[in-house]
């Protein structure tokens, strides 16, 4: 394929970047963290979306690459944004299926934390349902060995995948992303029933929650009200540079 030797080519000659977009306390809107999110720059000023390249880095295992460049990249920049003078920023990583389930994942996330001079309690790695549907054994251990680290673990596109919810009781997890898919749905009945029952399934087992996509002043508030702490969404920062990120950080100070 065509698009895969150019991603592999571009890859290789550092054009890949990692941009950040915050996620705040719906409250106070103050900046708590940061997810690191792939952007592939064209020649013409364009870019190729994630949701079209990352499932052909997948596919040819290309992502293991850039899912442990991104792991590196990300956290050396949150260490820089420390660097400046910027709080402590939690980063957020995704992490997707082929990396982690090779058996030395964890070493090499301790290895990358270990370098960038961070603590391991401000990475948290965002997994989907499709990596706990795999074989729950070794997904386990990877948990288990990640938590001993100190690394979090949050479950992203909550609610949309294969949901087990015999995983949200038996493995260590720290974090419920709620899809912006039912947050763009929080106006209707529908909506609301299924975001209050994951709200209130999660705060019972005690896992943290964050809220994906707000987009509107409504929707901020409705998850205030629901006691949910943290929001990402268009409606505070969409993903940008890490100079632009450092920039909006100093305004906000
Ligand atoms: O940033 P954007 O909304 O366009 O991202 C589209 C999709 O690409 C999202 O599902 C996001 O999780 C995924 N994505 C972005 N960056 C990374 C990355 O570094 N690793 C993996 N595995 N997925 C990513
Ligand atoms: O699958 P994942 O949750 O990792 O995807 C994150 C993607 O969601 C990012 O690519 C980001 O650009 C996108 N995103 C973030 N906030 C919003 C939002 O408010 N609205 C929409 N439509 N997309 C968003
Ligand atoms: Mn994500
Ligand atoms: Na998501």
């Amino acid at each position: 394929l065509e698009l895969v030797r150019k991603l592999r080519a571009d890859f290789s000659d550092r054009k890949l970047q990692v941009w950040y977009q915050p996620q705040v306390d719906l409250k106070t809107q103050k900046i708590i963290g940061v997810e690191a999110l792939l952007r592939w720059p064209q020649s013409d000023g364009s870019f190729i979306s994630p949701a079209e390249f990352i499932p052909l880095a997948e596919y040819s295992g290309l992502i293991v690459d850039i899912g442990s460049w991104v792991i590196e990249e990300s956290c050396r920049q949150i260490q820089a944004f420390d660097e400046s003078g910027l709080p402590n920023l939690r980063i957020a990583i995704n992490v997707s299926v082929p990396q982690f389930r090779k058996r030395d994942f964890p070493e090499l996330v301790e290895k990358q934390i270990e370098q960038s001079g961070i603590s391991p309690e401000r990475v948290e790695l965002e997994i989907t349902e499709s990596i706990l549907m795999e074989e729950p054994e070794l997904v386990a251990d990877i948990l288990k060995r990640l938590k001993l680290q100190g690394v979090k673990v949050a479950i992203d596109d909550f609610g949309v995948g294969f949901s087990s919810l015999s995983y949200l009781q038996k493995l260590p997890l720290n974090r419920i992303k709620i899809d912006k898919t039912f947050v763009n749905n929080s106006a209707h009945k529908s909506g609301q029933i299924i975001i209050e029952t994951i709200v209130d399934m999660a705060h019972r087992l005690g896992l943290e929650i964050l809220a994906e996509g707000i987009e509107e002043t409504e929707q901020r508030d409705y998850f205030i009200g629901l006691d949910c702490r943290e929001g990402q969404g268009f409606y505070f920062a969409k993903p940008m540079p890490a100079n632009e990120l450092i920039q909006l950080l100093k305004e906000q100070k």
